[in-house]
C-alpha cells in the first residue's frame, strides 16, 4: 500500500466542453480522494514552470497558448499508487488513439490540428507530483 498524491489538471478543453463533472466522477469512482480542488487561470510563469521539461519542443508555445485560453481545474488527488493509476485512467497522450475506457479515449476528440487538447494532465512520477503540486497549490 503506497498512498500517494498526484496533480490532476482538467485542461481548458475539458472545462469548456462541460466535462469537469464527468472527469471528476471517474476519479471518484476509482476510489481516489479529492484532497483539494480549485479553478485556475494560470499565467505564463506558472505554465513555464509546470512544462519546463518541454521547453524548446515544437509544441511548447502552442501548448502554453492553449493552457492560457481558458480556465482549468487543478485537483490534488490521493490514493494507492494514484500517480501511475491516474495516468492509466487518463490514457495515452494522443486522444486519437487512446484506448476506449480511458478519459482521453472515451471523451477526447480526434487530435487533428488541435494537437495539445487532450482534456487532462496527470503527474508522471513521485518527483513530478511533488514539484507540480507545489506549483499549483
Ligand atoms: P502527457 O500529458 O501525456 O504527460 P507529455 O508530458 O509528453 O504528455 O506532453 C505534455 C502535453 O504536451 C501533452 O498533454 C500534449 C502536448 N503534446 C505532447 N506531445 C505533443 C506532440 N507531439 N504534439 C503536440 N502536442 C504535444
Ligand atoms: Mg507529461
Amino acid at each position: 500500500m503506497a498512498t500517494e498524491e498526484t496533480l490532476v489538471l482538467i485542461k481548458p478543453d475539458g472545462v469548456a466542453r462541460g466535462l469537469t463533472g464527468a472527469i471528476l466522477a471517474r476519479i471518484e469512482a476509482k476510489g481516489y480522494s479529492l484532497v483539494d480542488i480549485r479553478l485556475v487561470e494560470p499565467d505564463r510563469d506558472v505554465l513555464e514552470r509546470h512544462y519546463a521539461e518541454h521547453e524548446g519542443k515544437p509544441f511548447y508555445e502552442p501548448l502554453l497558448d492553449f493552457m492560457m485560453s481558458g480556465p482549468s481545474v487543478a485537483i490534488r488527488v490521493a490514493g494507492n499508487r494514484v500517480i501511475e493509476g491516474f495516468r492509466s485512467l487518463a490514457g495515452i497522450t494522443d486522444p486519437t488513439t487512446a484506448a476506449p475506457g480511458t478519459i482521453r479515449g472515451d471523451l477526447g476528440r480526434d487530435w487533428g490540428l488541435r494537437v495539445q487538447q487532450n482534456l487532462v494532465h496527470g503527474s508522471d512520477s513521485v518527483e513530478s507530483a511533488a514539484r507540480e503540486l507545489d506549483i499549483w497549490f
